[in-house]
């Protein structure tokens, strides 16, 4: 398969879980999800993790692979590229898992000291990355065995950390978040 072909499926099957974070950024706020609780003296996850901005991000991830859904054959034919649609378990296990990454890395950040929006390099890039794809292979293994092709994920692996950095950057600046990671 040409790269640039691969690079638009990856970009493709990934988008359900890149929008959730930043849906997330925008709709946060509210009830923390660990109701401020501590765990050795350390937030269990810190306010940065809501109720709020976990459920809207995962509706707007949702949302959007079922968008994707629609117009997938369009899509793909204007492009040339066979693009694949998510069955709706899918649909669900990307954005929450999405979600569910980044919460998993808030808890890490916790447990090693670091204060709501401390960068931790690596983690912060791919967290969501890691759980989103095992979460769609659990609910969906055959699925994302065909879609999820090697080619795929070194492709989603490469271009998650610059798109992350990039579109965090771009939040920073519009003064959407109080960091630029
Ligand atoms: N957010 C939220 N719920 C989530 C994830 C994010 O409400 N599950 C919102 C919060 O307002 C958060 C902002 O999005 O402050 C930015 O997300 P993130 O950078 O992941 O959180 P931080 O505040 O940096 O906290 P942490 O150090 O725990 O990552
Ligand atoms: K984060
Ligand atoms: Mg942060």
């Amino acid at each position: 398969m040409a790269v640039l072909e691969t690079v638009v499926l990856a970009f493709w099957v990934m988008l359900p879980a890149y929008v959730p974070n930043n849906a997330a950024v925008l709709a946060g706020g509210g009830r923390p999800i660990d109701g401020g609780r501590t765990w050795n003296g350390k937030r269990v996850l810190g306010d940065g993790k809501t109720w709020r901005g976990t459920a809207v991000g995962t509706a707007v991830g949702a949302a959007l692979a079922l968008g994707l859904n629609a117009v997938a054959g369009d899509v793909g034919s204007a492009l040339s590229v066979d693009l694949p649609t998510f069955p709706l378990a899918v649909v669900v296990a990307l954005p929450f898992g999405a979600m569910l990454g980044d919460i998993t890395a808030s808890f890490l950040k916790r447990r090693t000291g670091r204060e709501r929006g401390a960068a931790f390099p690596g983690v912060d890039q791919l967290d969501f990355v890691v759980v989103s794809l095992l979460l769609a292979f659990l609910v969906a293994p055959d699925w994302f065995l065909e879609t999820f092709t090697l080619g795929v994920i070194a492709v989603i692996v490469i271009i998650t950390p610059v798109l992350h950095v990039g579109t965090n950057m771009i939040a920073y600046q519009l003064g959407l978040k109080d960091e630029p990671w």
